[in-house]
């Protein structure tokens, strides 16, 4: 077939299902025939749109050009949208932040070679936060006629599936009539109901436009697994219940995996007289002013959630994976005795030993624990508890920790060579701004994130979004592209550093080209001070991680037509004007904030615990053995 009556035929099929409203509507109706002859590449487009993606973001290359085509023609009949951006890394966190903030599917499409190796990085994100992104990579073709550019020089077979296969599940497109098995795999990890991941298609460049003659439409999978459900009962929720009758002090490790289980947690935490410490990604699942809740804790925790995790005597996991940071590395709970473990995956639940395992979904595991608990005659230790009552003092102590630094928002900094905000203030400042204005903040990594997550008070989900699991630089600037691509707008917010911002700077263009709504707030101290940190903690200097250069962010976005930026000020209150400009414009816009670092405490939020890097190895190490959980 020619390529124009190819393209005409396309957009015919891709008509008839926007006038039908919709794949199956329009197979149920017959306006689109049962059979089609399809290339490899419409089948994939027919596929991921029979379960619901319609966005694709990334960047095109000689490895993805039929792919290109056929968004083209189905973009035109407004079937989906497509994002060309200007790194594929960018494309990666962009689909991520989708899924993550809305539950939107999207694509990341790129050649073969290099932008694969970008979005492969990026996909670290999906991977690390549990959230299905497809990712579409060319790659080599499959008859082996030579070495193709930009595949991995070796005389090997699929060298990229091997490592798309270390980050998550992939498969090569070798053979056109494997569509259907290939989609099905993937639609089992995107659309995972517990744990989602990245899904790598790998579409070798002679396969994309091999032609499947009387394709069977209804061989497209759909269907997601279905969800696990509460955790079976082997007499399990009985040893539970008893072990958490017989402790004096409970902690509750809240994690990602909690997210649906709100006030089935605020009902355990009253019946079993625990106390909550949370993981970043659930900011607000428990509001911020409930008395049991104590916060962060962790390596950058805080004084109350430390206070519990180091004091008690039993530990409740729901839905959490222990990653060094918030789990001191595995010192976090030196003084549990048992662990009562919820967790869909059954590698977490039973990651510490002396463990109940519940392998369930939280929320209605958590409902079958609460009856348990119910039944049992609770023993009287007061109302308050010692326990809650000595907790609560530690979480006014924190408060007080935190109000001391808010009252002292202006620090001397040498760099700068005047007085300028601090971290904690500036952060402070932008994160009420943003829960009084309904705007969805996105956390970049380093000290920005850390200040940020012992900083913030939600009072609900989906206000913070905070990529603690691969904190990966420049997540929150490329989050904001999310914006733009959701079918239910919202803006956002991306509070940045220096550092990260500079990963990913490309969503200054992107973000005007495809009218994301959001601001970029950078606080910049001019260097990485997260690490600067460490290296001071641990080896008395810091080294490699600041420059001397003076850099006009204002400018640099002020040299992209569309963008607003501003300067952010010296002061909480010129901060906060700067934000209303920034809202007042409808697009996207910048802030600069020049922000303190040095040695004066009131400059951070503190660390608290341990952690199992650089020269801390050996102390930490020691007592993980010691703890012997
Ligand atoms: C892509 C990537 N590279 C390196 C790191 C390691 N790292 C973590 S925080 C950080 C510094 C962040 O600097 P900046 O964004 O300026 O924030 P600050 O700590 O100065 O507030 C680095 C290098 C990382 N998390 N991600
Ligand atoms: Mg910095």
């Amino acid at each position: 077939m020619n390529r124009d009556s190819l393209a005409e035929e396309r957009l015919a099929r891709a008509r008839a299902i926007a006038a039908a409203g919709g794949l199956e509507a329009a197979l149920a109706s017959g306006a689109l025939p049962e059979q089609a002859d399809l290339t490899l590449s419409e089948a994939v487009v027919l596929g991921l749109l029979r379960q619901g993606v319609t966005r694709y973001v990334g960047i095109f290359g000689h490895g993805s050009t039929e792919i290109g085509e056929v968004l083209r023609l189905y973009s035109q009949a407004g079937l989906v949208r497509v994002y060309p951006v200007r790194h594929e890394t960018e494309a990666a966190h962009a689909a991520t932040a989708l899924k993550w903030v809305t539950g939107e599917k999207a694509a990341v499409f790129t050649s073969i070679g290099p932008g694969a190796l970008h979005a492969l990085a990026g996909s670290l994100v999906s991977a690390s936060d549990g959230l299905g992104v497809w990712y579409l990579f060319g790659d080599e073709t499959s008859e082996d006629e030579g070495p193709n550019m930009q595949q991995i020089p070796k005389h090997e077979q699929h060298s990229f599936l091997r490592l798309c296969q270390s980050m998550g599940d992939a498969y090569v497109l070798h053979t056109p009539g494997a569509v259907g098995a290939a989609l099905r795999r993937g639609l089992n990890v995107v659309d995972h109901p517990h744990r989602g991941g990245p899904f790598f298609l790998l579409l070798p460049m002679n396969t994309q436009a091999a032609l499947l003659p009387g394709f069977n439409l209804y061989e497209l999978p759909v269907g997601a697994p279905p969800r696990l459900g509460a955790a079976a009962d082997d007499g399990a929720y009985a040893r539970a219940a008893e072990a958490l009758l017989q402790a004096e002090r409970v902690v509750v490790k809240v994690g990602g995996g909690a997210r649906g289980a709100g006030p089935e947690l605020l009902e355990f935490l009253s019946l079993a007289d625990g106390v909550a410490v949370t993981s970043p990604l659930v900011s607000g699942l428990i509001p911020y002013r409930h008395p049991r809740n104590m916060t962060v804790g962790g390596s950058k925790g805080s004084i109350s959630g430390n206070f519990a995790m180091n004091q008690a005597d039993l530990l409740v996991a729901v839905g959490t994976r222990f990653v060094c940071q918030s789990d001191c590395s595995r010192t976090g709970y030196p003084r549990v005795r048992h662990v009562v473990n919820i967790n869909t995956d059954a590698h977490a639940a039973l990651h510490y030993n002396r463990t109940t395992a519940l392998i369930g979904d939280a929320a209605p595991t958590l409902r079958r624990l609460n009856e348990e608990l119910k039944q049992r005659p609770g023993p009287d230790r007061g109302t308050p508890s010692a326990w809650l009552t000595q907790c609560m003092e530690k979480r006014r102590e924190w408060e007080a920790f935190k109000a001391e630094r808010y009252q002292k928002p202006c620090l001397h900094d040498d760099g700068w060579g005047r007085e300028v905000l601090t971290q904690p203030a500036a952060i402070k400042t932008v994160t009420d701004w943003a829960r009084a204005n309904e705007a969805v903040s996105f956390f970049d990594a380093g000290d920005v994130q850390a200040n940020g997550f012992q900083i913030v008070e939600d009072d609900r989900l989906g206000q913070t979004f905070t990529e603690t699991g691969a904190s990966y630089m420049g997540f929150a600037v490329s989050a904001l592209l999310a914006t733009a691509m959701s079918t239910k707008p919202f803006y956002g917010l991306a509070l940045t550093g220096d550092g990260s911002f500079t990963m990913n700077p490309q969503i200054l263009i992107d973000g005007v080209a495809h009218n994301v709504r959001g601001c970029i707030v950078i606080f910049d101290n001019r260097r990485m001070a997260a690490i600067s940190g460490l290296q001071t903690d641990q080896y008395g200097r810091d080294y490699a991680t600041k420059d001397a250069l003076n850099v006009d962010y204002v400018a640099w976005a002020r040299a992209i037509q569309g963008l607003t930026a501003f300067h952010g000020g010296y002061s909480m209150a010129e901060l906060t004007q700067a934000l209303n400009q920034a809202k007042a414009h409808d697009g996207l816009s910048l802030i600069h904030v020049p922000v303190y670092y040095g040695p004066d405490p009131l400059g951070g939020m503190g660390v608290f615990g341990r952690w199992n890097v650089g020269n801390w190895c050996d102390a930490t190490q020691a007592l993980r053995h010691k703890i012997g959980l």
